[in-house]
């Protein structure tokens, strides 16, 4: 019996079977408990020797079960150890960190422009009601100047804004009667455009308006010309050239000279040397009266700038497209300082 015992104990590789061994041979059940038990069946001068044969053979069987446990454990805090086991020579990951979009940067870089010279940030909705997008701005439904910016529309009263200048006339209807009013709203606008090198479907805006008592054509023109150097360097100058919007009154189309011309070959201005970035005009009378304001009290200014133009000119970039196309080599060479 001991000799199968010990031959089993030595085949227990865990503490489960060390456990079901113990109960097998020790446990009161067991085959050692059964001879023990059987004991009151032998004669008076048997007992006592196979008594103290059967208390050895426990003992024998204790010890080398505890041992067997030892050894276990030992073997298992090994392999635990083993499975643990760090190694801090192993190179590490690399991490790929993302940086902001360049039209983000320039959105920040104008902000921050606008901000210097005492404008608010404000925004607006992308979706927008007809009557701000274009009644409240002098553009009736019937009127032609629908047409200059072919329109997404979700009911008839209801559409995707085609520019900023909704927000002129919803941020005048809040704000009046006060003045000054001094704000930027950078925004996403849609238009039913073909897409092209230079025109998307959907861009980036960020309008300006200011309105206050003796605001004047030539507060416009150097608040652009703060912008256009801050933006573009010290060196540029800005061009207004006649145009016609119908909630400005005179209107104008600013361009500012070509930061990267090199001649008549140049891929940015074509040669002309200038390039128009943005239009802007005196707030007409209909809008300053339909929010509220006396249009012989008070006079403003207002601009609406495309921010993928403006990132275009700054970084010589060639096609809109490249702003939406998210090409990571197009997209990290503005990385750096995240
Ligand atoms: C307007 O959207 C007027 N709301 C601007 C304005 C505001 C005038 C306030 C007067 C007072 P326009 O459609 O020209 O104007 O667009 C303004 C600028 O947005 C353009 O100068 C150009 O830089 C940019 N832009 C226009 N269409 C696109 C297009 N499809 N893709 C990319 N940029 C565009």
């Amino acid at each position: 019996l001991e000799r199968r015992a010990l031959q089993e104990l030595e085949q227990c590789e865990d503490s489960n079977q060390l456990e079901a061994w113990r109960l097998r041979f020790l446990g009161k059940k067991g085959q050692l408990t059964a001879v023990l038990r059987g004991m009151a069946k032998l004669s008076e001068d048997e007992r006592p020797r196979i008594g103290r044969l059967a208390n050895e053979i426990r003992d024998a069987l204790e010890e080398a079960r505890a041992s067997r446990q030892d050894a276990l454990k030992e073997e298992e805090r090994r392999r635990r150890l083993e499975s643990e086991r760090l190694d801090v020579t192993v190179p590490g990951w690399r991490f790929t960190v993302g940086g902001l979009h360049p039209l983000t940067r320039i959105i920040e870089e104008i902000e921050e422009i606008f901000l210097g010279m005492g404008f608010e940030i404000h925004e607006g909705p992308e979706v927008e009601l007809d009557y701000y997008n274009f009644e409240a701005l002098n553009i009736p439904k019937d009127h032609p100047a629908r047409d200059m910016q072919d329109t997404f529309y979700i009911t008839e009263e209801i559409l995707m804004r085609t520019h900023t200048s909704p927000m002129q006339a919803r941020t005048l209807e809040k704000t009046c009667p006060s003045v000054p009013v001094k704000i930027i709203v950078p925004g996403r606008v849609y238009r039913r455009d073909e897409d092209d090198a230079t025109h998307s479907h959907s861009f980036v805006q960020v309008e300006g308006l200011m309105v206050d008592r003796g605001v004047r054509m030539s507060d416009l023109k150097g608040v652009l010309t703060v912008f256009a150097r801050g933006m573009f360097g010290e060196d540029r100058q800005i061009r207004l050239r006649p145009s016609y919007f119908p909630f400005t009154e005179p209107s104008a189309e600013v361009d500012v000279s070509c930061p990267l011309c090199d001649g008549a070959g140049c891929r940015v201005c074509k040669g002309s040397g200038w390039i128009e970035i943005l239009g802007a005009g005196m707030v007409h009378p209909y809008v300053l009266e339909k929010a509220g304001y006396d249009p012989d009290e008070v006079s403003g200014f207002a601009f609406g700038l495309g921010v993928e133009r403006t990132a275009m000119l700054k970084y010589g970039i060639d096609d809109i497209r490249h702003f939406y196309m998210n090409d990571l080599h197009f997209l990290r060479q503005f990385r750096r300082g995240l």
